[in-house]
C-alpha cells in the first residue's frame, strides 16, 4: 500500500530514537516511508521531499532531528501536510536544544511538537494515526485497540513488585 507517513531524521544517527515511530506504525497497520534528509547537509533534497510530499499521497509527516534541529520547521514551510516534530536527544544539550529549536515556531507554520526521544517517537507515531483516523476509520479501530490493550495492560498489573 501507498505510504501515508512519511517518516523522515536529520541523520542516519536519529533512527535509533525515530525506530520507535516505525515501529509503532508498524503496530497500527500504517503505511510509511523513512528517509534521511537533513535540513542543513541535504537542503535541496528536503525542500524536494516537503514539496512532493502530497502529491505522492502522504497525508503526515513525522521530522525527527537534534541539535540546532531545523528539519521539522523547514519542512512545513513547503508544505501545508500536518508536521510532528520529534527532538532527538542530543549528547551536549540532552535534546533540550531539538525541543527549543522544534517547538519554538513563530507564528504562522505551525510544528506539533512531542516530546524529546523515544516518548516522543511513539507519541508522534499515535497522534500521526489519530490524524490519519479521521479519514481512515479501519487506522482508527486499530489505535483504539492499541489504547484499550495499554490500558488493559497496566489494570492486568496494578502491584508494581510483581514480575
Ligand atoms: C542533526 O544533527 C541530526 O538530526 C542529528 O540528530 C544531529 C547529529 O547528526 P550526526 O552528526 O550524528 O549525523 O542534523
Amino acid at each position: 500500500m501507498a505510504p501515508l507517513v512519511g517518516l523522515i531524521m536529520g541523520s542516519r544517527s536519529d533512527w535509533e530514537t525515530l525506530r520507535h515511530a516505525a515501529e509503532t506504525l508498524e503496530a497500527l497497520g500504517i503505511p510509511y516511508e523513512v528517509r534521511v534528509v537533513s535540513a542543513h547537509r541535504t537542503p535541496d533534497l528536503m525542500a524536494e521531499y516537503a514539496k512532493t510530499a502530497e502529491e505522492r499521497g502522504i497525508q503526515v509527516i513525522i521530522a525527527g532531528a537534534g541539535g540546532a534541529a531545523h528539519l521539522p520547521g523547514m519542512t512545513a514551510a513547503h508544505t501545508a501536510l500536518p508536521v510532528l516534530g520529534v527532538p532527538v536527544e542530543s549528547r551536549a544539550l540532552k535534546g533540550l536544544d531539538s525541543l527549543l529549536s522544534i517547538v519554538q515556531m513563530p507564528a504562522g507554520v505551525p510544528v506539533g511538537t512531542l516530546a524529546i526521544g523515544k516518548a516522543g517517537a511513539v507519541n508522534a507515531a499515535l497522534l500521526a494515526a489519530s490524524i490519519l483516523g479521521l479519514k481512515h476509520p479501519e487506522i482508527l479501530k486499530r489505535l483504539k485497540a492499541y489504547r484499550k490493550a495499554q490500558t488493559e495492560a497496566v489494570l492486568a498489573h496494578p502491584d508494581p513488585r510483581e514480575e
